[in-house]
């Protein structure tokens, strides 16, 4: 289900989500979003800070909500 989701937003499917692709995935939801709040969100999930978001690292951040430790 987590990884659905992923590929969902990496829509170009080489295994990282950008900035780019997460403001569209955001978008098709109905939810629109500036390029501060896009960066904010990217940033949270970007745990090596090269620009994007991997497989590995959305999974991170999603078990972190998952147990509960994300507000
Ligand atoms: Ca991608
Ligand atoms: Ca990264």
């Amino acid at each position: 289900m987590l990884r659905t989701a992923f590929h969902q937003i990496d829509t170009n499917h080489n295994g990282y989500i950008t900035g780019s692709e997460l403001r569209q995935c955001l978008l098709r939801s109905g939810i629109p979003c500036d390029d501060f709040e896009i960066q904010r969100v990217l940033s949270r999930r970007d745990y090596n800070r090269d620009g994007r978001v991997s497989y590995d690292e959305y999974m991170r951040f999603m078990s972190r909500i998952y147990r509960g430790e994300m507000p």
